[in-house]
């Protein structure tokens, strides 16, 4: 068979205008625009900045990025990714459809996004420690819910056994939240879901339960994760439960997957078939999700016989094309970059950062008078229990969003509906990234403590629903005067602190 006769010195010529072009988008410093001006005659050809081409979108993004510099971000899924990451976000790489994966794709011109995803792929083994011929990854999951999605519809398929932490317990809903009333989330749709529970009394997660209950149900998979737990998991114990069925231990470990990366909090790689996470929380990357799955042996039974995992062809299969069509390789690039920052020594000294700065939010808390879930934090979050200050979590977390302090309200154990949520949640990732100090913290406490009490001063001037509360609020002028002394403390405070990513 006959050579394509591509002769060397034209690809070297190729090669050398490319590089120049190159060459000439670093000098202008500008990875995401051209510089170029409308076209000739001026028709339009796609060049003018956002300010330009759509101010209405650009003064609501102005509107948000001066939200974010001025107020106290403190909901516990959120981050500022960098400067670089959002280059990537900003950049050519989002043009291209890529359906597929590396050395098998489905459309021409992907010839550099093999070697991205490679590259993306192998920063995911590094930044966790982990052997290739015993862990592979999937990057290109939109987010964490169609990860998981994606990981049960490989591994149990429909109607197969879930048992996750409770929505109102901690966990999330893609663990198979539902209600006595309604199937929730599609993963109580699909697969059948049977939560386990922590103690009402302590707030810690009921392993005994947990093991009493997986004895009746006989679970495919056990999910060892959390959106609202502010402990280590105990994963050997998860595993213990999980291998009395036979079952698959599975880690969501998007909140804490930048704490994992910096070994400051238990290691779900230890002990688990698989991992997923997102990739905005405390990796502090741009919003995507990601799956690891075990390769090699998986046990050994009492014949001697070696049973290998056999997960990775049904996952990745799962991903695409079961679930998603063409990846968003411009987020995969952003993980990528995200996953290098978090093998910096810097960002294992933020990620030490994050937690000890939750443990002085719980310490001023505690002090001023506060109870804490579980009374204390092992990572970025904590939850506050407002059941003994007699103010609802929904009426707190208004005031304190309207002084600029943005945190969310959330079930507290015990709680008996989850549409009247008796506690509020903070992470400390996001302003961590900030560069607040230990010190800014217990000041960022005392903002919270000032709206609380605010809360519970003002409710009594109206009527119980929340709908009269916040027209109370939104009409008082001396609710607002003292709404207004507040925010503008917060706003002095927060503004000094640079936002990441931006001049
Ligand atoms: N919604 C996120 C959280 O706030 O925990 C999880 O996906």
């Amino acid at each position: 068979m006959s050579q394509v006769s591509v002769q060397p010195s034209a690809v070297d010529s190729t090669n050398a205008k490319r590089q120049k072009l190159c060459d000439e988008t670093k000098q202008s410093g500008s990875m995401t625009t051209n510089g170029q001006t409308n076209g000739a005659g001026g028709e339009w050809f796609g060049s003018e900045p956002l300010a330009t081409n759509d101010p209405a979108i650009a003064e609501i993004i102005v509107k948000e990025k001066q939200r974010q510099k001025c107020g106290l971000e403190l909901i516990a899924s959120e981050n500022f990714t960098s400067r670089a990451v959002l280059e990537t976000l900003g950049s050519c790489l989002q043009n291209k459809y890529c359906e597929g994966y590396p050395g098998k794709r489905y459309y021409g011109g992907t010839q550099h996004f093999d070697e991205l995803e490679n590259l993306c792929i192998k920063r995911a083994q590094e930044a966790y420690r982990l052997d290739p011929a015993e862990w592979g990854v999937n990057v290109q999951p939109y987010s964490g819910s169609p990860a998981n999605f994606a990981v049960y519809t490989a591994l149990i398929g429909p109607h197969g056994r879930i048992m996750g932490l409770d929505l109102p317990d901690g966990g999330h809903l893609t663990h198979g939240f539902m209600t006595s009333k309604k199937k929730i989330s599609a993963t109580s749709m699909y697969f059948e879901s049977m939560p386990y529970k922590v103690d009402p009394a302590t707030g810690l997660i009921d392993m005994d339960r947990l093991e009493e209950n997986a004895k009746l149900f006989h679970p495919q998979m056990i999910i060892a994760g959390i959106s609202c737990y502010s402990r280590n998991l105990d994963y050997a114990r998860f595993r213990k439960i999980a291998d009395q069925h036979g079952a698959y231990l599975m880690a969501d470990m998007a909140h804490i997957s930048g704490l994992v990366a910096a070994e400051v909090v238990n290691n779900p790689f230890e002990h688990c078939d698989i991992v997923t996470s997102t990739t905005h929380k405390t990796l502090r990357g741009p919003r995507s999700g990601i799956i690891f799955f075990r390769r090699g042996l998986r046990n050994t039974l009492k014949n001697g016989t070696q049973v290998m995992y056999d997960i990775e062809r049904p996952i990745n299969e799962a991903v695409f094309p079961g679930l998603q069509g063409g990846p968003h390789m411009h987020a995969v690039a952003g993980v990528a970059v995200a996953l290098k920052q978090t093998m910096n020594p810097e960002f294992k000294q933020y990620a030490a950062n994050v937690i000890q700065n939750a443990q002085v939010m719980c310490k001023k808390l505690v002090e001023l008078g506060y109870k804490i879930v579980t009374g204390g934090t092992d990572n970025h979050l904590l939850l506050v229990d407002l059941r003994p200050t007699q103010v609802g979590g929904a009426r707190c977390e208004k005031i304190l969003e309207d002084i600029s302090v943005v945190c969310n309200k959330n079930t507290c154990p015990g709680d008996l509906s989850a549409l009247k949520p008796s506690g509020l949640r903070f992470g400390t990732a996001a302003l961590t990234s900030r560069n607040l100090t230990a010190e800014d913290f217990e000041k960022v406490v005392d903002f919270i403590d000032k709206g609380i009490k605010l809360t519970k001063e003002i409710e009594p001037l109206c009527g119980p629903t929340l709908k009269e509360f916040r027209e109370m609020v939104a009409t008082n002028k001396e609710v607002q005067a003292k709404i207004t002394v507040l925010r503008e403390e917060v706003e002095d405070f927060a503004s000094k602190f640079p936002l990441p990513g931006f001049q």
